[in-house]
């Protein structure tokens, strides 16, 4: 333990003990020690803003990021207490900060929710910090308290100086350890898209974000959004052509539970549904958003069928068929919710379900009625993706009959493994022939299937079910993996546990890495959300001198390759600009023998921002993407659209 001035008690020890806890086995608390973790601290302190905004008392946040990386939090709420707490003897703001679980304990009733860690935040991050300031403004005073070295006190709360009888607040300001975290270089775009997303799921409260790193523009972003969620539709919508004016805006409470949502239609052919518990996203849905799309499919049949759009002799419109071109956002305010599943990402409380198609039942049916243009597109819509859905089948029970979609391997393309357990079996999804021929000699058949593509695949963004089923690369990937498509698909039929994409590093190989994960992103979702598509990296250079060659992955090895040469030596450097470049053992050994190799595993973060940044690239509105082209050609150097 530390030693400096301060006295320890039995209390201190076992306070210690608990953030020792935290800093032993942090995943336990803030999930991973990555860039993830060390984003995750700053949520944890933005938290407790947010609880006080949403307590009534709190309207605007400030995020910076401090030269040296250390963030600053402030607010404009009440400020945490600075009393003397009865159980500790020390101030309350020093309890919250060093008592693992104290967040909600202390706090004095009242309308408190609050997901992930429920409030046990601010010690946490305490534990994981080289040193922590709190400053409290209340009762016309500054206090301030200082931790180090993962939470020990170094300063007690002291008043330090005089305020405004009327300011109140706190300004948390904390280095991340570097000794536990990977990384502690903050990014500016993922606190940037939280925050954005905080705002707009808490409407009315204004969130400040700025840089203080390396420049002197303190401009930063600043974020309120007064129409909440239905703002967040109409962001989600600007690139899209919508089909009705307004955003549709619904709302109720029971028994402490509030639940809204918003909602806009676009002539699109994809759902975007988004829905959130306490600000966190529920990305495997539950209860809210299960009254919402059960209540959904009723007003739509009912409607149509009354309004006589839908004949008796028709069938029901289905849930898929409604949700075509949707954009909906879901929001849910709970002060007791049950997160379930693996990843705790669904909503349990059956309560719930009620109220969402209560609310959802009656306001839809109403905008209905009183908007009869509007419900005659959205109605109209449906029936399109209706028969749609129809023709698909139709199309597909075709091509099944024909044989198209068993795996006959009628083009002759694919280079199966000869293992049957999916586990072990890797298919690589190659770009062009030749390099396909390479990969298909070099191989260790056993567990490496190698699928060439010849040209460029469909666009499927702009395509609907039955014409994607009709491109015969598409086709010969559906194949290939074994899960179907569409209503077929099943999961547990992948025949491949990793799908690698192989791709040249240049234009044309980034073009088609981007649409080949938009085709799995709309189409075969779940292997990605389940960690089964990579990207392989080929080599950037190979460095040759004299007889002997060296393949490196990026500048930084390069450079440190280079310098570990002998000065006299004289090498040469090449950039790889296609796997073509490299002969089959070459290419089989950097990028697909496993010993050797350095994949990729793509991951959907955050699906709001992957398909922000696919209908970016790939949508239909040129003007967006010729934006987007230009602000990201630094970032995304091989990028051609
Ligand atoms: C920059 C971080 O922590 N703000 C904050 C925290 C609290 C309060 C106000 C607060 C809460 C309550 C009463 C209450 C917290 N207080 C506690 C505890 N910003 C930041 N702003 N008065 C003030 O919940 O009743 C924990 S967090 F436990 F001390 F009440």
């Amino acid at each position: 333990m530390e030693q400096n001035n301060t006295h320890y008690d039995a209390s201190d020890i076992q306070v210690l003990e608990g953030l020792e806890a935290v800093r032993k086995r942090p995943g336990m608390y803030i999930g991973t020690t990555d860039v993830k973790g060390l984003h995750h601290l700053v949520w944890e302190i933005v938290d407790n803003s947010i609880d006080e905004a949403l307590a009534g008392y709190c309207n605007n946040i400030e995020v910076i990021i401090n030269k040296d990386n250390s963030i600053t939090v402030k607010d404009d709420g009440r400020g945490i207490p600075v009393d003397i707490h009865p159980k500790t003897k020390v101030s309350t703001v020093e309890t919250v900060y060093t008592v693992l679980h104290a967040g909600g304990k202390f706090g004095g009733g009242g309308y408190k929710v609050s997901g992930g860690l429920h409030g046990v935040g601010a010690s946490v991050v305490n534990a994981l910090s080289s040193w922590v300031e709190v400053k409290v403004y209340k009762n016309g005073k500054i206090h301030l308290v200082r931790f180090e070295n993962g939470g020990h006190v170094t300063a007690p709360l002291t008043v330090i100086g005089e305020c405004d009888e009327n300011r109140t607040g706190t300004i948390v300001t904390f280095k991340p350890d570097p000794s536990i975290f990977d990384t502690t270089v903050y990014d500016y775009e993922t606190l940037k898209i939280r925050i954005r997303e905080l705002s707009f799921l808490n409407k009315g409260l204004r969130i400040t974000l700025r840089d203080d790193r390396d420049n002197d523009d303190t401009t930063g972003d600043s974020f309120m959004y007064d129409g909440g969620i239905s703002e967040y539709v109409k962001f989600l919508n600007k690139n899209k052509e919508t089909i009705h004016e307004n955003v549709i805006h619904l709302e109720g409470i029971d028994d402490n539970v509030f639940f809204e949502v918003a909602m806009q239609y676009n002539t699109s052919y994809n759902e975007s549904i988004y829905s959130f518990v306490n600000n966190i996203n529920t990305h495997d849905g539950g209860t809210h958003e299960e009254g919402v799309r059960r209540a959904l499919t009723r007003v739509i049949n009912n409607y149509a069928r009354k309004s006589g759009m839908l004949k008796e002799k028709d069938d029901s419109l289905t849930g898929d068929d409604v949700k075509e071109g949707l954009t909906m956002i879901i929001s849910c305010k709970h002060p007791n919710p049950q997160f379930e599943g693996q990843t705790k990402g669904r909503l349990g409380n059956s309560e719930v379900r009620k109220l969402a198609d209560n609310v959802f039942f009656g306001g839809f049916e109403r905008f209905l009625l009183e908007n009869p243009d509007d419900a005659k597109k959205i109605i109209d819509k449906a029936l399109t993706a209706s028969r749609a859905r129809i023709a698909a089948k139709k199309a597909r029970e075709l091509t099944r009959r024909k044989g198209g979609l068993e795996l006959t391997n009628q083009w002759g393309k694919l280079a199966d493994c000869s293992c049957k357990n999916p586990e072990i079996s890797e298919i690589f999804i190659v770009e062009g022939d030749s390099a396909g021929g390479q990969a298909k000699q070099g191989r260790d058949a056993k567990t490496q299937a190698i699928l060439p593509l010849r040209g460029k695949i469909l666009n499927v963004e702009k395509a609907r079910l039955d014409k994607i089923l009709a491109n015969e690369e598409i086709r010969s990937m559906i194949t290939a993996f074994g899960t179907g498509i569409g209503d077929d698909f099943d999961l547990s039929k992948l025949r491949y546990h990793k799908i690698i994409i192989m791709t040249d590093a240049d234009v044309d190989g980034s073009h088609i890495r981007t649409l080949l994960l938009t085709l799995f992103y709309r189409f075969f979702r779940p292997i990605i959300e389940n960690g089964h598509v990579y990207v392989a990296q080929p080599p950037l250079y190979k460095i040759t001198h004299g007889k002997n060659f060296k393949f490196v992955l990026t500048d930084e090895e390069k450079d440190a390759y280079i310098a570990s040469l002998p000065e006299t030596t004289r090498y040469t450097v090449n950039r790889n600009k296609g796997l073509g470049e490299m002969d089959k053992e070459e290419l089989c050994d950097t990028t697909m023998n496993i010993e050797h190799r350095t994949l990729r595993k793509i991951t959907i973060e955050d699906a709001i921002l992957a398909d922000q940044v696919f209908e970016t690239l790939m949508g239909e509105e040129v003007e967006s993407r010729r934006k987007f082209i230009e602000e990201n050609a630094q970032y995304v150097e091989n990028l051609d659209i």
